[in-house]
């Protein structure tokens, strides 16, 4: 099993995940959404008591390579749900989760690798030049190309060339769809810089709904900063962030009609960044799953 005291590469991150599986059938059941470019597996995992009809979760982690948080809280999530679930039943008894820990297992594993770049971003994709690499948060199919991206193959932000030209993102696309109608809230989990986001990315405007995702997000932020005092910030990627199209958490809401879309920008505020040190991973998943626990309590209540 893993134990959030180092981060974790792809082999042993999919150990878990099939371990988890194999030890709580009742509860998890691990299906591929597909392949990545280079044939590496994308499961999802379904944690889940039965019945139908329920409210769903959709939470993935892992869609730009270096921010390794990313898959290390979603790992916790997973294990807090299936194997602490008798601490809080109510969670998986009333709510479907829909789990996909590494969205970009191509370039998760270049960052691990000694010939690799530990600050790499992208997929591994080639594209027509020398430049490798898409960045599958601004390749999904909502205001596509419409701003705060790039066409250059060599840019951190090259959007493809079309939108869902990536295998990852169509894979994504593909197993959201599919659960969309009982889906309540989206998370996409990236670092760093302590933000709570919601939609949109590709304006500046606010969603019609803008204060329902505000208000929920705001009491998830006090839990979340009660733990140990961590501030995050709430609002919208653009007002926040500057303008970004082609997000998965833009498409999750206008695309998939996903009403809750949040993106979480986790620890730290860019003393370390991307390379949090590993002896952070334990507190920055112990105060967002207090935030992620005040979503699935409204969760049940929709
Ligand atoms: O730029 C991104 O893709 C995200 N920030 S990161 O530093 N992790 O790369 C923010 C995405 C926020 N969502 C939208 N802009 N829609
Ligand atoms: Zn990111």
């Amino acid at each position: 099993s893993l134990d959030w005291t180092s981060y974790s590469d792809l082999p042993a991150i999919y150990e878990f995940v099939n371990e988890i599986a194999a030890t709580y059938p009742n509860l998890v059941t691990v299906t591929s959404t597909g392949q990545s470019y280079l044939g590496n597996d994308m499961p999802i995992l379904k944690i889940s008591t039965g019945g139908s009809g329920k409210n769903a979760i959709f939470a993935e982690g892992g869609i730009h390579a270096r921010e390794w948080i990313s898959p290390a809280f979603v790992t916790w999530l997973i294990r807090e749900l299936v194997e602490n679930y008798a601490a809080h039943p109510q969670y998986v008894d009333n709510i479907d989760w829909y789990i996909m820990p590494v969205l970009n297992p191509d370039g998760y594993t270049y960052t691990f690798s000694p010939t690799g770049d530990r600050l790499w971003r992208k997929n591994r994709a080639p594209n027509s030049g020398v430049c490798v690499g898409t960045d599958l948060n601004r390749n999904f199919d909502y205001y596509w190309n419409t701003g705060g991206s790039t066409s250059i193959e060599c840019g951190e932000t090259y959007h493809g060339g079309a939108a869902f030209s990536q295998v990852e993102a169509r894979n994504v696309r593909d197993a959201m769809l599919s659960v969309a109608n009982q889906t309540k809230v989206y998370f996409s989990f990236h670092s760093y810089g302590q933000y709570w986001l919601t939609p949109w990315g590709y304006t500046s405007a606010l969603p019609d709904d803008y204060q329902d995702l505000y208000d929920l997000a705001q009491s998830a932020v006090d839990k979340l900063t009660a733990v140990e005092g961590t501030p995050y910030t709430i609002g919208t990627s653009t007002n926040l962030l500057g303008l970004a199209s082609g997000c998965s958490d833009d498409w999750a809401k206008g695309g998939a009609g996903i009403k809750y879309s949040y993106t979480v920008e986790m620890r730290d505020t860019g003393r370390f960044g991307f390379q949090l040190p590993a002896d952070q991973i334990l507190a920055n998943n112990l105060e967002v799953w207090e935030g992620v626990k005040v979503v699935a309590e409204a969760v049940m209540l929709m």
